[in-house]
């Protein structure tokens, strides 16, 4: 049996009130922000297992809203006989810890017999997530929207996200500014796309949401390979459905990885995309709104112009927000999400 990684990972194990004695700890997961570990502890013959964070307190600098966000959100989630992670205390009943190394951590129940995917590899997986992210957004319309924090202002704001991209550009090194040309072309060139996006939202209602959708944030079982739960709660804040169902298009119909390089491989895989809407709509049922039906393809084409932004802002940044593990990482990833963007257009602009 492998012991736990680290003596300070160890040690913030301890402060937290798990069940069992700690008998290992792990890296785990795929996340872009935090740092995450599995925990498994002994009791007697039983194991439990836990999730361990090192919370990125430069993305969400308020950590105590989070957690309470978390809290409210997973309890009433519970009371609804849903499943969920659950937050684990500390000893001292403290919804996180700040250790010796300055940084925040957090612990959660693991949720048992699940697991997650990097990719969809079929429409039942695709129909699968996207019932749980709908049916996650639907059983929360009952949590009044100001019991929730918005953890990071203006989050999915378009205007926000393209003025912090316009002033990260004369700013940037010249040569990254030469290597990103083309990037900054496509995004520029959408001048219709964030005109419409200003139009639209105005109309819709804001509801609690996910607002990270990807579908390595949701738990399959390991048996039946259904939608368990949705994870990864930090986000969870007032948007608009077009939000959630943008970022599953974005991360479900591209055979690819959002940094695969390989351009030609990023395609919308239409049984996927109709797979996801299915499962999403089928989840709300009669409670989605028709403006809100209307704007899901608008959502489509938003989310992965906006995340390709970010990346780009990023990569102009010099790599300050994302976890990236070669010098063109952010790059690679805005080229491919905008490059996604564009065959979703076309995708679109067909049906
Ligand atoms: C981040 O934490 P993770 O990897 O699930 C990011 C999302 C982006 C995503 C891009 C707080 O999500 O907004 O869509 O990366 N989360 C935050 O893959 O910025
Ligand atoms: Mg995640």
């Amino acid at each position: 049996m492998e012991l736990a990684s680290t003596p300070l990972v160890r040690k913030v194990a301890k402060v937290f009130a798990l069940s069992g004695k700690l008998i290992d700890a792990q890296p785990f997961g795929n996340g872009h922000i935090h740092d995450t570990y599995r925990l498994e502890t002994a009791e007697g013959p039983i194991r439990h297992t836990y999730i361990l964070q090192r919370f990125n307190h430069q993305v969400f600098n308020r950590p105590a809203l989070v957690m309470q966000n978390i809290l409210r959100v997973t309890t009433h989630l519970q009371q609804q006989g849903c499943i969920t992670p659950r937050l684990v205390l500390t000893r001292q009943g403290e919804p996180y810890y700040k250790a010796s190394d300055g940084f925040c951590w957090r612990v959660l129940t693991f949720v048992a017999n699940t697991y997650t995917i990097e990719e969809v590899q079929n429409e039942n997986q695709a129909y699968e997530a996207a019932r749980c992210f709908g049916n996650f957004a639907r059983q929360l319309s009952t949590l009044p929207l100001h019991q929730v924090h918005e953890t990071i202002p203006r989050f999915h704001d378009l205007s926000h996200r393209y003025a912090q991209f316009t002033q990260a550009l004369p700013q940037a090194f010249p040569e990254r500014v030469e290597k990103a040309a083309e990037a900054i072309r496509l995004i520029e060139q959408r001048v219709t796309l964030r005109n419409q996006v200003a139009d639209v939202l105005p109309t819709l209602p804001l509801r609690v949401l996910h607002n990270d959708t990807k579908v390595n944030n949701v738990l399959l079982h390991n048996d039946t390979h259904q939608g368990v739960c949705a994870i990864d709660l930090d986000t969870v804040m007032p948007g608009y459905v077009l939000y959630d169902f943008g970022d599953m298009v974005r991360t479900f119909v591209s055979p690819v990885p959002e940094d695969a390089r390989q351009l030609d491989g990023v395609i919308v895989r239409k049984h996927i995309f109709e797979a996801l809407t299915k499962g999403y709509l089928q989840a709300w049922g009669a409670e989605l709104q028709e403006v809100e039906k209307q704007s899901l393809w608008l959502g489509a084409r938003l989310m992965p112009y906006m995340i390709g932004m970010r990346f780009l802002t990023d990569y102009l940044q010099g790599d300050v927000y994302y976890k990236t593990t070669y010098a063109e990482h952010n790059l690679d990833r805005a080229m491919n999400q905008l490059t996604l963007l564009t065959r979703l257009e076309a995708f679109l602009e067909l049906r």
